[in-house]
């Protein structure tokens, strides 16, 4: 005779008492693992007009809390709690970090790994592992994890970056690390004028670091070699912020790229399994995620979690847009899928 579905435990409460004292569960009551699949998450925007008011205000801050680091935390209402605090979307945490004249955000290190992309403004630097990279609009600095790394804002006007980190991924792997400074044994560093002849690299004793040696990719290097590259399967050009000594990523979770509209038809609708968030550098158009429309202008930032479908427009003329994705995470983990509609 089969067993009625519906039928009662037979001693349930002593079974229960039993798996509890067992410190056992019983799966065919985790509906978790068996839920249909889920929806994509959600992205969100953030819009510069409410963004920039905001910053200008944390300026004005006192406390010394926030002087250390004036950021505020893109914390996107649609991304899950990862060891106690959600980020701007899974794996990614976007924040804004702003910078008086003459402010020197201290020495430390971590083992989350950091980008910082200049939103507006010039005249600081980010000191690298002993390396002065200087920040400006639309430059990438990379602070790969467990270099020190300190700000100091040299210019005149207050300066404003996005930081995109991977803290809720080292939260949930329970590798998240961090140490205050002053710097101490800090490793040699190759000057960037090493790395800049096309395909030529130092052959030095320990070529591979993880991490790109180059913590510093300016915006009109960026511009340059955007304008020759050729249009990708989605018919957008891009290219990437790589590896000069093994063509990888720029660091080992987040890998970054540069995308140009030239007011085009939208891109051919594309998903991936990896996570990103977009800052607008220049222009104005739309992005479809999934059902959501997401119209967007210089200085936005959005996230596009993944599973959704996307398409970009720009809005006629040429728009930049600025790419951070933990692709290279499902890359390495076999996980990596990428579709582009009507190509499959
Ligand atoms: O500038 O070192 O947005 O340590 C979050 C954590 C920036 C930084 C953030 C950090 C930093």
């Amino acid at each position: 005779m089969s067993a009625n579905a519906s039928a009662p435990m037979e001693n349930e409460a002593a079974v229960r008492a039993a798996w509890a004292a067992a410190h056992v569960a019983p799966l065919w009551e985790n509906r978790a693992a068996h839920a249909e699949p889920k929806l994509p998450e959600k992205g969100h925007i953030w819009k510069w007009s409410q963004l920039e008011p905001l910053a200008e205000h944390a300026s004005t801050l006192r406390d010394m809390a926030a002087v250390e680091r004036r950021v505020l935390m893109l914390v996107s209402p649609h991304s899950a709690e990862v060891g106690g605090a959600a980020g701007s979307t899974t794996n990614l945490n976007a924040n804004i970090q702003i910078l008086k004249p003459g402010e020197k955000a201290r020495p430390h290190r971590h083992s989350m790994n950091a980008i910082r992309f200049v939103m507006k403004g010039e005249g600081a630097v980010t000191i690298v592992d002993g390396k002065e990279c200087a920040m400006a609009e639309g430059d990438l600095i990379t602070t790969p994890g467990w270099c020190w790394h300190e700000h100091e804002h040299r210019g005149s006007k207050p300066i404003v970056w996005l930081d995109v980190l991977d803290a809720s991924l080292h939260r949930y792997l329970g590798t998240d690390k961090f140490q205050p400074g002053p710097a101490k044994n800090v490793a040699p560093q190759l000057a960037d004028a090493a790395f800049a002849m096309p395909g030529l690299v130092p052959q030095v004793a320990e070529p591979s670091t993880g991490y790109s040696p180059l913590f510093r990719y300016p915006y009109v290097d960026a511009v340059k070699a955007l304008s020759t590259a050729p249009v990708g399967p989605d018919s957008a050009r891009r290219i990437r912020y790589a590896n000069p000594v093994n063509g990888g990523p720029c660091m080992a979770f987040l890998d970054c790229y540069m995308m140009e509209l030239d007011g085009m038809e939208g891109t051919v609708p594309f998903r991936t399994s990896a996570h990103s968030v977009v800052s607008i550098v220049e222009g104005a158009g739309v992005t479809t995620l999934g059902d959501q429309k997401i119209e967007w202008g210089p200085r936005d930032t959005f996230s596009m979690p993944h599973g959704n479908w996307i398409t970009h427009r720009s809005n006629g003329g040429k728009a930049r847009i600025f790419v951070v994705t933990d692709r290279e995470v499902f890359r390495r983990l076999d996980l990596l899928s990428e579709e582009y509609a009507g190509n499959a």
